[in-house]
């Protein structure tokens, strides 16, 4: 991120003409949205439909989201990037302070920081200290209440004026993720606060996630729609294998499911395998969609005890403090 602050500090004015190669001049512009909040408010779901394509993965399991994700919407006016992250949670093992990492560091260096909440006005404890959290960074904070198809209209201002005690917001925006509602007004204000300056990447990228990584996550994201409790929440998912097949357009993936107890492995497996069945013929799906190409996939579990509490593990499934600097 700190190149990118650097840029910033260059870039004074702000200004900054682009498209001169071809005579015309256009202004774009450009810049980092974080999108903070509790678990399971939606954040994953908002930042796909935004870059119109799944990325993150979400499900109505709180943690869904583990890693700092860069979605990448460009317009002719511009370039925003969404930085969705793990929802606000107290860490309670290396992962979740892992996870804090990823969310709190996602505030440096950025434009904007867009806090997504339930359309509850009861605001409670966990938000108000993402308010206080809030409260100390410089950049404009918007206030995104969410879930406004679950509300009816007249419960919305009683939301808002409730928010508006918790903290001091640039502008306060109800949207609903899953219908889209509000969503263009957002992507509108959010360019307001852009600084102008040229696109940070190519206009065909949408995301920072490596396929490896976006495979690896649809395979999680199975397995958190198709397990049950706490099961889901000890798994990581590895790539051993993502081979495209000579001559053909046909992946071979191997993936392996690790999860933390010998218990856990049988529950995951199922009955004469029907669990593990469901979960690799869902991701198999999803995964040819996302690559465009069809995939033969292979499955394994295996048990790392506490793998949360392993740092060595942790890098090895994709969870490194380095790529958070
Ligand atoms: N009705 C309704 N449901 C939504 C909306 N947005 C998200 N959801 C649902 O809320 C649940 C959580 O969505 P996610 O996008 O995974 O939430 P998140 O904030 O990314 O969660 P973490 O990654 O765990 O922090 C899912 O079941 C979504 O389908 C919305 O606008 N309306
Ligand atoms: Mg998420």
């Amino acid at each position: 991120m700190d190149e990118h602050h650097n840029h910033f500090i260059i870039e004074e004015d702000h200004t900054r003409e682009t498209g001169q190669a071809n005579g015309n001049t256009s202004i774009t512009k450009s810049g980092f949205a974080t999108i903070i909040g509790r678990p399971n408010v939606g954040k994953s779901t908002l930042v796909n439909h935004l870059v119109g394509q799944k990325i993150a993965i979400t499900s109505a399991k709180p943690q869904t989201t583990r890693n700092r994700i860069q979605c990448v919407l460009t317009e002719e006016r511009g370039q925003i990037v969404f930085l969705d992250t793990p929802g606000v949670q107290k860490a309670k093992n290396k992962l979740g302070k892992y996870m804090e990492s990823a969310t709190f560091g996602a505030l440096r260096g950025i434009d904007l920081v867009l806090w997504m909440v339930e359309p509850d006005k009861r605001v409670g404890e966990k938000d108000r200290a993402i308010a206080e959290r809030l409260a100390r960074e410089t950049v404009p904070v918007l206030l995104l209440i969410n879930k406004v198809d679950t509300i009816p209209k007249d419960e919305l201002l009683p939301v808002i004026a409730a928010f508006q005690d918790v903290l001091d917001f640039a502008e306060i925006i109800p949207v609903s993720a899953k219908t889209g509602e509000g969503c263009e007004d957002l992507v509108d204000t959010v360019f307001r606060y852009l600084p102008y300056g040229p696109m940070y990447f190519d206009p065909d990228t949408i995301t920072d996630q490596p396929q490896r990584a976006i495979c690896a996550e649809i395979v999680r994201e199975k397995a958190l729609h198709v397990l049950e409790d706490e099961v889901p929440h000890g798994i990581a998912v590895l790539i051993d294998k993502m081979k495209l097949r000579r001559g053909k357009p046909l992946y071979d993936i191997d993936a392996t499911i690790v999860c933390e107890r010998e218990g856990h492995k049988g529950i995951i497996i199922g009955k004469k395998g029907t669990r593990l069945k469901e979960i690799g013929s869902r991701a198999r799906y999803e995964m040819e969609q996302s690559l465009g190409k069809k995939v033969n996939l292979k499955l394994w579990v295996k048990v790392r005890e506490r793998w949360r509490d392993n740092e060595v593990l942790m890098k090895n499934y994709g969870y490194r403090k380095d790529d958070l600097e």
